[in-house]
């Protein structure tokens, strides 16, 4: 609008007026938002601004006016400047129109990490929002399908501790009646069940021993069974779910499987292998058993025969093991006395009689956890094993003997 400006104020810069009267806040201007319009002239007494709208009469006098327009289009808005009420015809008009564009609403993705979580893992959530208006978002986040908000951030967390699928949802809003609903599928899966058996259990050595998996992924295939069969922690000596090898001299010996499913999920599990001496000497040792000794004093001490066994097995990772097995295999006449330390402990010090110690099975010791067993027989040389729980290693584990009179793990002497 080219208009006849009059200055109002005596003495004012008529440059003041060379453009316009008011100003239009930047747009884009939106449906239903406040649109505020200043007077760039003085509106002070005696002078009277008064706005105008063509989308209603919308009517109001001062230096700032506040609309709503409530359609998308063009709409005109006039300032009038009166000088002096007390004189008519001295009133000049600015009339500019106003675009007011249809709102945009927020868009957005959901980001999963991990993008396939295990059951019991955290999942982080992140919408990258925008909104093509450049107004603020604001988040309200369903992370568990209750319809409650779970978050007003622009991040949100769960933890499932079961395998499945379920839905997030995230409502993105502009402010200016704006809004987006995100929904995202995250499913979780579960970690696969790594478990293997030995046969025959205890070989002697040079023996073959054959290891087979009985491992399986409750939600899915697996794809891969690694051994570790020498015992340095690499995995794929052999590959599939048997393996086979034999232990060329007596020991204990640790044999491990890492389990993958479709998910690139890892288990591990283990199992002790207690490799006696092959049969060349046994009927050596048979004999000395036969034959009582011929000094019965303390000179010669024997050990508990047979020697006791412990076999254990079960399963890790790096938040520690759990043992599915726990056997001292042993003379009835011996005892275990168990200590067991660190976090996982059900007991401290207990002394059980040979066979399944159940109260060290299924339950997860963290690393650094220690258990052990001392089997002895009065008068007998007896056993001693030491279990360190590692982290993402099967246990450390340490045989020795331990003489009647002390408690103190030794050499042990020759069979
Ligand atoms: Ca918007
Ligand atoms: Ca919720
Ligand atoms: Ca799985
Ligand atoms: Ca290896």
């Amino acid at each position: 609008m080219t208009l006849a400006l009059t200055p109002v104020v005596p003495g004012a810069a008529v440059s003041a007026f060379a453009a316009s009267t008011f100003t239009v806040p930047a747009g884009p201007l939106r449906p239903g938002q406040d649109v505020t319009f200043t007077a760039t002239v003085p509106c002070a007494a005696p002078v009277v601004c008064s706005w105008a709208t063509a989308d209603g009469g919308a009517l109001a006098d001062g230096a700032v006016f506040t609309h709503r327009f409530a359609a998308v289009g063009t709409t005109n808005v006039t300032l009038t400047v009166d000088p002096d009420p007390g004189v008519a015809g001295d009133e000049t008009s600015e009339t500019e129109p106003v675009a007011v564009v249809a709102n945009r609403p927020p868009t957005g993705t959901i980001r999963v990490v991990p993008s396939v979580p295990v059951a019991g893992q955290a999942v982080q959530l992140t919408v990258d929002a925008a909104d093509a208006d450049g107004d603020a978002v604001t988040y309200a986040w369903d992370v568990n399908e209750d319809g409650v908000i779970d978050s007003g951030r622009p991040t949100a967390s769960f933890t499932q501790p079961f395998a499945g699928v379920r839905t997030v949802r995230v409502t993105l809003s502009d402010g200016y009646g704006g809004s987006t609903l995100v929904a995202q599928i995250v499913r979780v899966t579960a970690f696969p069940f790594a478990a293997f058996g030995a046969q025959p259990a205890a070989p002697v050595a040079g023996e073959l021993v054959t290891f087979t998996s009985t491992s399986q992924d409750p939600d899915g295939p697996l794809t891969e069974e690694l051994w570790d069969l020498d015992g340095d922690a690499v995995y794929g000596d052999a590959a599939g779910p048997v393996a086979q090898r034999a232990f060329p001299v007596p020991g204990v010996f640790t044999v491990s499987l890492r389990a993958r499913d479709a998910d690139g999920v890892a288990s591990f599990a283990f199992r002790d292998i207690p490799v006696r001496a092959s049969p060349a000497p046994a009927p050596v040792a048979a004999a000395v058993t036969a034959a009582p000794p011929s000094t019965p004093t303390q000179a010669r001490l024997t050990r508990i025969r047979p020697f006791p066994v412990l076999t254990i097995a079960g399963s890790f990772n790096r938040r520690g093991a759990r043992f599915s097995r726990f056997t001292v295999a042993a003379p009835k006449a011996a005892r275990a006395e168990i200590t067991c330390s660190g976090r996982g402990c059900r007991f401290a010090r207990r002394t059980f009689a040979p066979g399944r110690i159940r109260a060290l099975e299924g339950r997860r010791l963290r690393p650094g956890a220690r258990i052990t067993v001392r089997v002895t027989r009065p008068g007998f040389i007896g056993k001693y094993t030491s279990i360190v729980v590692r982290r993402g290693q099967p246990p450390r584990r340490t045989d020795r003997c331990i003489r009647p009179t002390s408690r103190k793990p030794s050499a042990c002497p020759a069979a």
